[in-house]
């Protein structure tokens, strides 16, 4: 009797999940074609971590260096593979110092005859002091940039091949500003002025088309690290507040409500900045603030260990995941 109950027992186990799989199928054919338009791409974490990594294999990215130049290029034929117009907006940019800088930012447009657009960016110039070292003797020395300026970018890259793969229904643009971490160092001097966000002070002034708007902007910037955390930037949530919302409520519906964290954080004077008060649109900055370094970011800011072993994958990923999501969903 147990026995012939058990088996009926398991026969309606069966029909239950057969059916239940059976509903599934029946959900997934039933999306219609404009869902699964705004189906966001998959991200992937290894193509990121590899176009972080081929920056910093051409050594610190500080403007009139080789290795500045060749970054470059390897930048612009990489994000010229993937967007529909290229842009690259040379410039020369003057430091606290007086030293006068080669730049360009450089800027890849995707689906360019749509109105509705949205813009990612990133800076990919590298420090050229680690005036925040421990160590003395390494304050004169550039750094590799791993985090602060790679990690943005390299994010972005993987964006960027997701979007020549499929087309989301707004437009993009993704702009690699120049010259943003060229700014006074510690304990230095300098006339009074505003030495960082050399290139998007330029950008906000002078768009790679007159009159530039987006919708909104979203910038990284150190975005690989391990321990990332996401507060809402001062800056960010004065102008962009609702973009603000927009992105952390999507991650936090991705479930990486531990790294996108619901609380305030003080202003940076980043490139975000000037887009704001000078191109006159909202863009926010993921950025990741820490309190107990005292810098008021992370341990490695500013220092020789802001390099590629810092860079953790799955943080690429999430964030990556997190604007795929952002962009798929607007119509
Ligand atoms: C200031 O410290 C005023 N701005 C820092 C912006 C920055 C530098 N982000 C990365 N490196
Ligand atoms: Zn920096």
């Amino acid at each position: 009797m147990a026995k012939k109950y058990s088996i009926l027992l398991l026969f309606a186990l069966f029909c239950g999940l057969f059916f239940t799989q059976c509903e599934k199928k029946k959900e997934k054919k039933g999306q219609s074609v404009e869902e699964s338009l705004r189906t966001p791409p998959a991200y992937s974490a290894d193509s990121a971590f590899l176009f972080v990594k081929a920056q910093t294999d051409f050594g610190p990215r500080v403007p009139n260096t080789p290795a500045h130049k060749q970054c470059l290029e390897f930048l612009k034929q990489t994000l010229a593979e993937y967007c529909d117009t290229l842009y690259c907006q040379e410039f020369t940019a003057k430091a606290y110092d007086g030293t006068e800088l080669k730049s360009c930012n450089i800027i890849g447009s995707f689906a360019p005859e749509k109105t509705k657009r949205i813009v990612l960016a990133s800076h990919w110039d590298s420090r050229p002091f680690a005036d925040h070292d421990a160590e003395e003797a390494n304050r004169q020395k550039p750094i590799d940039g791993a985090n602060d300026g790679a990690s943005g970018v390299g994010v972005l890259l993987e964006v960027a091949r997701q979007l020549s793969l499929k087309s989301p229904e707004v437009g993009v643009d993704i702009v690699f500003f120049d010259a943003e971490d060229y700014g006074t160092p510690e304990g230095v001097s300098a006339p009074e002025g505003e030495w960082w966000g050399l290139g998007s002070q330029y950008w906000s002034q002078k768009p790679h088309i007159p009159g530039y708007r987006a919708l909104y902007g979203i910038l990284l910037d150190m975005v690989g690290n391990a321990n990332a955390r996401f507060r809402h930037e001062g800056f960010s949530e004065l102008y962009g507040r609702s973009v603000i919302n927009k992105v952390w409520g999507t991650a936090g519906q991705l479930g990486y409500g531990d790294v996108f964290l619901n609380a305030t954080s003080h202003p940076i004077t980043d490139d975000h900045y000037y887009v704001n008060t000078l191109a006159g649109f909202p863009m926010i900055d993921i950025i990741h603030q820490e309190d107990y370094t005292g810098t008021g970011f992370p341990a490695t800011w500013h220092t020789l260990n802001d390099n590629i072993e810092h860079i953790d994958k799955n943080m690429l990923a999430i964030v990556g995941t997190t604007l795929l999501a952002v962009i798929y969903d607007e119509k």
